[in-house]
């Protein structure tokens, strides 16, 4: 193989972090590195002796145009003997695609005739780039800033996934709704900034908390609601009175003073027929029972 694509040190090649492999005339795969084997997820041994476009590569353009019938860059530099670069997207092992920047350039023989072609490729970095930066947006799209917790479109979705699940399958859930207790003296008298120091303060109880499959997120303002799945009333009133409890030992510290909160909870298990509405507005209801109780409280109904 060594002497067929006249490339030495193919120890090199391999080390590339680069994908590169070398066509023969007939557009045979005739040296695949291993940069090409992590890139396509195709080892060596499955592409070597093959056409490139024998349903392996099948890179294609942004508008999803196929370049294996003659717009094949490989191709083109084989039959012109100039150098090109291109964005296109290969085809992973797996079935997905990958954006790579290609760079192709002839091979020749003792007589300078051409002999194959070598394609150096990398995963193209500014489109990975914009897909990291999409998957950031969606997942801020979903996060509360301040607390870091899932915000109000997140906890929306949950509860119309759980409630889904509670119709089709009999699976059941509850919710709680987690008020903070005169909150707005907090504010007035320590200023806003220690306001949100609370918040974050009693996001990180309630988050860390909970159990492995229920979600506490922060609904808005000073309020926090918790679904929690595979519960009875019973279980969910231990719940809630352990958040209660543990928001209230829960310590923020503004210059020497050591400050502490507590929270109104109002809970509710999801009925036959309930919908997002519904199923809010009852632990709502019980939220305002415990602040008309005295606040500090748990009510569930
Ligand atoms: P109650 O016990 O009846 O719930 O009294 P409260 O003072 O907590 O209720 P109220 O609804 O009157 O006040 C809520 C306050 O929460 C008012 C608002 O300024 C404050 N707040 C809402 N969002 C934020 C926030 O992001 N940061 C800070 N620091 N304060 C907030
Ligand atoms: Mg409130
Ligand atoms: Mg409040």
């Amino acid at each position: 193989m060594t002497s067929e694509c006249n490339l030495p040190a193919f120890d090199i090649l391999n080390s590339l972090h680069e994908g590169l492999y070398v066509l023969d005339l007939q557009r045979r795969i005739t040296f695949w590195n291993k940069g090409a084997e992590a890139i396509t997820g195709y080892a060596s041994s499955e592409v070597l002796g093959r056409s490139c476009a024998d349903n392996i590569l099948v890179h294609v353009d942004d508008q999803g145009t196929f370049l294996c019938d003659g717009l094949c860059p490989m191709a083109q530099t084989m039959q012109d003997g100039q150098f090109r670069e291109a964005e296109v997207y290969l085809h992973h092992k797996e079935g997905h695609r990958v954006p790579v920047l290609v760079r192709a350039a002839p091979l020749r023989g003792s007589q300078g005739e051409i002999t194959g072609a070598v394609e150096i490729f990398a995963e193209n970095s500014t489109r990975l780039e914009e897909r990291r930066r999409m998957e950031q947006l969606e997942k801020m799209a979903m996060l509360d800033a301040l607390t870091q917790l899932p915000n109000r479109r997140y906890l929306r979705q949950s509860t119309l996934s759980r409630l889904a699940e509670h119709e089709r399958a009999g699976w059941d859930f509850g919710l709680l709704m987690i008020d903070l207790d005169n909150f707005k003296r907090v504010n007035d008298t320590y200023g806003h900034n220690i306001g949100d120091k609370v918040l974050r303060v009693v996001a990180k109880t309630l988050s860390q908390v909970s159990r492995p499959y229920d979600v506490v997120g922060r609904w808005g303002g000073e309020e926090f609601l918790a679904l929690v799945p595979n519960v009875d009333i019973q279980n969910l009133t231990q719940i809630a009175e352990r958040y209660r409890a543990l928001v209230e030992r829960s310590r923020v510290t503004w210059k020497k003073e050591e400050l502490s909160i507590t929270a109104s909870l109002g809970g509710t298990m999801a009925h036959k027929g309930d919908d997002l509405e519904s199923v809010v507005e009852r632990a709502d209801r019980n939220m305002y029972r415990a602040k008309a109780g005295g606040r500090n409280r748990v009510m569930l109904g």
